[in-house]
């Protein structure tokens, strides 16, 4: 795709997409998160996860939004964590979570039983216990997380718009370039491509008594532009291209690679995500299968999908040494 006021990004975002208040305090705290890491001869990948939130109005009522669930990104924060990298995992508020995405679809109520001691009165509280059948693995999951967490070797920060992802993206390149080629991108958010401009937005609850909705959107900046480019020149960045017409996917992939110049394109398609991916880098393409025998046996694709990058970061790490 062509590029959309590519010579001016930073100031475009600047101008145009708030910046969320707290970003310099999650700047600092992901500067010194890549730096202990990376004392400890550590890698460290910043995952982002989930879709994005474009407002259309700035006292905003309604929005528009993607289909993006974050289980991509989650269910790669633990193969990566399982790897031996830290993780840095910038997702959608409410998206899907490390370890608690396995238990997403159950309402914790029915996982938990009251258990009354012996003589104790029936209007006493009594004891919650869990029902360990109702969360399957619950030990084991339980005990990484908390491995991991004792540890440090999660950092979860969250955005819900646009312009918290894009600024927060701008931050956390410019924290992970101090430990150059150990750094990884793996950009799955479905990030949305337009937006309303804040100058453009009108403040108040569009009024439907004024008839049918028009809206016209602007191109988002590609913000992987100056990712590559300027903000962290030596990291090995992952991008992912999403479509749902499989006839012009590696087509796009590859495009995308040509223009950025980064490292690796995963590639998919909406209905078949869960299954099947290609990765596609300049001089190669890998496609990634998951059979019905892998499935029956709770594998993921995404364990197949870091298994692949972390080999390929590794080259690349010893290229640059
Ligand atoms: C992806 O392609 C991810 O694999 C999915 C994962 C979002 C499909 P889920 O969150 O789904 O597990 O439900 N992410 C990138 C999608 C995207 O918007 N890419 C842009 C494009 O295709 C480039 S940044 O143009």
């Amino acid at each position: 795709m062509a590029e959309h006021g590519e010579a001016n990004i930073d100031g475009k975002l600047a101008a145009e997409f708030a910046v969320p208040s707290h970003a310099e305090e999650v700047k600092k705290q992901m500067s010194a998160f890549a730096e202990r890491h990376g004392a400890a001869g550590r890698r460290v990948v910043l995952i982002t996860s989930g879709g994005t939130k474009v407002p259309l109005e700035s006292r905003t009522v309604r929005f528009l939004d993607n289909f993006s669930s974050g289980r991509r990104g989650a269910s790669s924060a633990e193969y990566f964590l399982d790897s031996g990298y830290a993780v840095i995992f910038l997702h959608r508020h409410r998206s899907l979570y490390p370890y608690t995405r396995l238990y997403s679809g159950i309402n914790i109520l029915d996982t938990l039983q009251v258990q009354h001691e012996d003589g104790a009165s029936s209007s006493s509280c009594g004891q919650v216990v869990v029902n360990q059948q109702a969360l399957p693995n619950i030990a084991k999951v339980l005990k990484r997380y908390q491995e991991v967490k004792e540890e440090g070797f999660l950092l979860p920060i969250e955005f819900s718009t646009l312009s918290e992802y894009l600024h927060l993206l701008k931050a956390a390149a410019q924290a992970l370039s101090t430990i150059g080629s150990r750094a990884m991108f793996y950009l799955a958010a479905a990030v949305s491509d337009f937006y309303i401009p804040a100058s453009d937005m009108p403040e108040h609850k569009i009024q439907s008594s004024n008839g049918p909705l028009q809206i016209s959107m602007k191109m988002v900046p590609k913000i992987l532009s100056p990712l590559v480019k300027d903000w962290a020149p030596q990291a090995f960045v992952i991008s992912f291209k999403l479509e749902t017409d499989p006839s012009i996917l590696l087509d796009k992939a590859r495009r995308a690679l040509d223009t950025y110049r980064h490292q690796a394109v995963v590639a998919n398609v909406l209905d078949t995500r869960r299954g099947y991916v290609v990765v596609v880098t300049p001089d190669t393409q890998a496609e990634l299968i998951l059979t019905d025998e892998d499935v029956n046996k709770g594998a993921e694709i995404e364990d197949q999908i870091v298994s692949n990058l972390t080999a390929a970061h590794s080259q690349f790490i010893t290229k640059d040494a």
